[in-house]
């Protein structure tokens, strides 16, 4: 049984009310991990029932040459480095042509902070790969690169953002996040967009009308109270746009990073941030699992602690693969099914906004209905 204290807070979140940052502080800091996921998994199904989504994807990361080199990141490397890489249209296009078999709906892309590529190589990218692919949304560039784009091309943010739109861009991932703080990002990442940045181009893109994730990346100097402001600042933006469409937790792999020392999060708080998260974003619909960095196991479980969507079918994953994970870089779409359905789920394959695509009753798995619930 939950302490007096903590089953007020979780019956709070599951009757609907806010919860302020002392309660999330509490749910952070206290160790009854299934209090926490009953609540968490109460307030997801009446978010989304039994449904669980999933989408088919392909990430494709541009370049790994990068000017930020933040100390978290394995997959960045200076251009003299014998892994870097830049991806040429034609490169991206191969990519894309091979991809298509697995039936994606989804081009996910973000890249590192190339020192000398001018803001028209990424729009001519996404125009080409829009041209040839109509059907296919195009999600890319995180906050952090849309900033970097204005930097390097003199163009204010909306106007790049403007421009992206126009060439194909459906909307934004929600990476670059890592913490909103200004300690941590001094820290970890003083190059790059600071938090406040980072939400003014999501605010932006949402006031055009580009829909986003957001991502926390914890667990490596963050504290309890960073990990709730940044929840916090998240969910006043979400007041003010409706703009986000998903929140992704991310832990911290320390392999190859200048962090290496740390070690990254286990099962047990992997779960319990999928719970917080679900019980602190009560603006939020969509509470995602990226399982290349938790894992399937993990993955599966958090289906029970607020999780109601699992990116994706991924194929070629590349930035949590340079920092150590020991996961696939591809899971195929009936493995992803099985996992949803073995946890007493409905698997629901959805497009990047969240249309679904296909509702996949145990019954009539061969002839999928359509019928849309969101
Ligand atoms: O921005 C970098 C993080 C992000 C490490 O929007 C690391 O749907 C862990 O944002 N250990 C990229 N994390 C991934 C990302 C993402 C993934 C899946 C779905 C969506 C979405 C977004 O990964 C980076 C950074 O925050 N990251 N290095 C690391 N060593």
């Amino acid at each position: 049984m939950a302490s007096a204290h903590l089953d007020s807070i979780l019956q709070k979140a599951v009757s609907g009310k806010r919860l302020s940052r002392d309660d999330g502080l509490s749910l952070l800091r206290s160790s009854d991990l299934l209090s926490l996921g009953k609540a968490a998994h109460a307030v997801k199904l009446q978010k989304t029932g039994q449904q669980v989504f999933f989408n088919v994807n392909c990430h494709i990361n541009l370049t790994n040459i990068c000017v930020s080199r933040c100390k978290f990141c394995a997959f960045s490397c200076g251009k003299e480095d014998a892994r870097a890489y830049t991806m040429t249209v034609e490169d991206v296009m191969e990519r894309a042509r091979a991809a298509l078999p697995t039936g994606i709906t989804e081009f996910h892309i973000v890249s590192g902070l190339h020192p000398d590529l001018p803001f028209s190589y990424y729009a001519d990218i996404i125009k080409t790969l829009k041209t040839a692919f109509r059907d296919i949304h195009i999600q890319a560039f995180t906050a952090v690169e849309i900033k970097y784009f204005a930097d390097i091309s003199g163009l204010p943010v909306e106007e790049v953002l403007v421009q992206l739109k126009s060439a194909g861009l459906g909307s934004m991932p929600g990476g670059g996040a890592e913490v909103l703080s200004t300690r941590i990002r001094d820290e970890l990442c003083p190059k790059k967009a600071s938090a406040d940045e980072w939400l003014k181009v999501m605010k932006c893109a949402h006031r055009i009308g580009l829909k986003s994730n957001a991502t926390m990346l914890y667990g490596h100097i963050d504290t309890a109270e960073e990990r709730i402001d940044h929840l916090l600042k998240l969910r006043d933006l979400q007041d003010e746009t409706g703009g986000f469409q998903s929140f992704i937790p991310l832990p911290f792999h320390p392999a190859n990073t200048e962090l290496s020392y740390m070690q990254k999060p286990r099962a047990y708080e992997e779960l319990k941030l999928y719970a917080v998260s679900r019980l602190m974003l009560d603006n939020f619909t969509h509470i995602k699992a990226f399982w290349i960095m938790v894992g399937l196991p993990v993955a599966q479980l958090a289906l029970k602690f607020g999780v109601d969507d699992l990116d994706g079918t991924v194929a070629e994953e590349k930035i949590t693969h340079a920092a150590g994970a020991q996961t696939a870089t591809a899971i195929a779409k009936d493995d992803l099914m099985r996992m949803i359905r073995e946890s007493g789920n409905i698997p629901v394959e959805r497009d990047t906004l969240y249309k679904v695509l296909k509702v996949y009753n145990e019954s009539d798995s061969k002839q999928p209905s359509t019928t849309s619930r969101q």
